[in-house]
Parts: structure tokens; C-alpha cells; sequence
């Protein structure tokens, strides 16, 4: 496939690096409104085209499948570009930071009669996670009761709000709870410490209770003032206990003292899970198969859990999680 990758930031240059790694497949094109950081994504990719208009790379005949790698505003209406030029698109997340957006983009996609998005929730790709999905998939820890999972990133998008703090981050968590559960959660519980104890950016830390459709509970600490970049899963069923393995990074023992080196960032902690999301993507859309990862839906109901989180911590209170009918397209 000749993809066109649509933003050239950080993501966008690991996106497009794993496409021109990936056997088979071209970098075709590049865009970004900055024309040299464009320029300087294309350069080592042989016959890269360089764009600083998104609609172009999204129309040009050189293109066959987009990947969206640009702030979170643009992510629905360039998913929406996408359905209209009828090429396979894979959206970063969130799907967009209204659930008005979103939900337009599932219905677009629903009247389109193609599945042609996937949303970028890559931990469904990194072995750890896939380790989790295992044990619950093969009865290793009985029905499933309880998800715990800790989200701890010390470089979050600057200047980041409590409803940014559960849209942009903490909606992997609660992506990882719906795909482990196989349900969506019916009432969303948020509380964060307020400036009273002394956190200068009070609100970049929440503790989230998901209540499940079957009874699951699920327990997120969305946490960006962290010292290390760290991602955890436990997960707790009738006969067992499931839990992601802490880093595994060398440790160096000298002058009485051990340290050990810890992830600084997502680019780093889930490189092989960004490349597993674009090889399987790619050879999914190179076979003309509907996209086996997450769906314009999954975007929408995920955002739908952490705009109820929001709210609920304006509230103080628990929020239901009122979500549109899932259309049958999404069976
Ligand atoms: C960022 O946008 C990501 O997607 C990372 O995976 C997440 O850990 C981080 O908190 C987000 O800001």
C-alpha cells in the first residue's frame, strides 16, 4: 500500500517510519502545516511526496490508505475526509474531543456501508496487554470481576485540563476496560485531589470507577504528574490474578546502591505495540479486510466514558454513560 501519513510531529514521524519498515508498503506522503518539518519527515523515504494540505494528500491518486497523526480537534473531520474519499484511514486518538464529532463520524462511516476506520489505541497491540487478553481468553483467572489499570506519564500534552486529562490520556485506560471486558460501562465515578493539598495542578490526577453492563468494576488512576512513564494492567477474576510485569530494564548495582533506568514517554514504552498496530493494519487493508482493531465505534463509546468522567468530576458525583444505539454495522 502507498500510505500518506497526516501530521509529522512525534507520532506522526514514528507512524511514518513504521510504514517504510513495513515489507510491501510505501511512505507515498507526508503533510503538516509547518512545510519543513514536512519536508524533513519525507527526507530517507524515496519518492515521499511532501503536502501542507491535508485534503490534497487525502485525494491524491498517489494515496491509498491515510494515517492521522495531528491534534485531537482535526482527528474527526480529516477521518471524515477520509470516509469521503472512500481510503482506509487510521485516526489517532481520540476520534475527536466532542461526542458530537464522534458520533457523526460513526454515522458517516455507517452510511458509507465500508468499514474503512481504525483508531489508534495501541496497547491492544503491546505484548503485555496481549499477555492480559490471554489469560482471561483461555479461563486462566475465571470470569473476570475487577480492572485495575494505572496510567502515569510525566510529559503530558502541556498545559493539559482535568477533561483533557481523561480524553486525550486516561481514554486508553478505559479502552483497555472495555475491550477486557467485552461491555461498555454504564456509570463513570471521577475524584482527583483538590489544590487544598497542595498539587499545583491539582486535577492531573484522577481515580476512575467504571461500572459494567454484567456487573465488572474498573479502577483508573489517570496520573500526569507521574516521575516515570509507566502503564499497568491487573486484572482479578474468580480463580486467578492477572498483572502486567513491572519495566524490565537493566539493574545496575554499584556503590551499595541499585538503580534501574524507567520509560520517559508512551514513544518509547510502546514502540513495538505502534508497530504491531500499523504492520497488522496494513496488511489488513492490503487484503481488503474490514480493520480487525479498534472501530469508529470503540472511539466514540471510549470518549463516551471519559467525557462522563469529566462530568462527574464537575458534578461530584457518579455520571450515567448514555450512549447513541450501536448501529448493527458495528455487530
Ligand atoms: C498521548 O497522547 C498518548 O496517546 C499516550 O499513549 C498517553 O500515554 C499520553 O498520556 C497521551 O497524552
Amino acid at each position: 500500500m502507498q500510505v500518506g501519513v497526516i501530521g509529522t510531529g512525534g507520532m506522526g514521524q514514528l507512524h511514518a517510519r513504521h510504514v517504510s519498515e513495513t515489507a510491501g508498503h510505501m511512505l507515498a506522503a507526508v503533510m503538516d502545516v509547518d512545510a519543513d518539518r514536512a519536508a524533513a519527515a519525507a527526507a530517507g523515504h524515496a519518492g515521499c511526496g511532501v503536502f501542507t494540505d491535508a485534503l490534497a494528500l487525502i485525494n491524491d491518486p498517489s494515496v491509498e490508505a491515510v494515517i492521522i497523526a495531528t491534534p485531537d480537534a482535526t482527528h474527526a473531520p480529516l477521518a471524515l475526509e477520509c470516509l469521503s474519499a472512500g481510503k482506509p484511514v487510521l485516526v489517532e486518538k481520540p476520534l475527536a474531543p466532542t461526542l458530537e464529532d464522534a458520533a457523526a463520524v460513526v454515522a458517516a462511516e455507517v452510511a458509507s456501508g465500508r468499514h474503512l476506520i481504525q483508531v489508534g489505541f495501541m496497547r491492544l497491540y503491546d505484548p503485555a496487554h496481549l499477555e492480559i487478553r490471554r489469560a482471561i481468553d483461555e479461563g486462566m483467572i475465571g470470569n473476570l470481576l475487577l480492572f485495575r489499570g494505572w496510567h502515569r506519564n510525566p510529559f503530558p500534552v502541556p498545559q493539559m485540563t482535568r477533561r483533557e486529562t481523561l480524553v486525550n490520556s486516561a481514554v486508553h485506560d478505559f479502552m483497555t476496560a472495555r475491550w477486557l471486558f467485552g461491555a461498555e460501562p454504564t456509570t463513570v465515578s471521577a475524584v482527583g485531589p483538590d489544590a487544598s493539598r497542595g498539587l499545583d495542578d491539582a486535577g492531573l490526577i484522577e481515580a476512575v470507577t467504571l461500572t459494567f453492563e454484567g456487573g465488572g468494576v474498573a479502577l483508573v488512576e489517570a496520573n500526569l504528574v507521574a516521575f516515570a512513564y509507566e502503564v499497568g494492567v491487573e486484572v482479578v477474576g474468580d480463580t486467578g490474578i492477572a498483572t502486567t510485569p513491572l519495566p524490565q530494564a537493566t539493574i545496575v548495582r554499584s556503590n551499595a546502591s541499585a538503580c534501574q533506568s524507567v520509560d520517559r514517554s508512551w514513544k518509547t514504552r510502546f514502540v513495538p505495540a505502534y508497530k504491531a498496530e500499523v504492520e497488522q493494519w496494513l496488511a489488513g487493508v492490503e487484503a481488503g479486510l474490514d480493520p480487525s482493531g479498534p472501530s469508529a465505534w470503540d472511539g466514540y463509546a471510549t470518549l463516551a466514558v471519559a467525557i462522563a468522567a469529566a462530568q462527574s468530576v464537575e458534578d461530584g458525583r457518579p455520571v450515567t454513560v448514555d450512549l447513541i444505539a450501536k448501529p448493527a454495522f458495528y455487530a
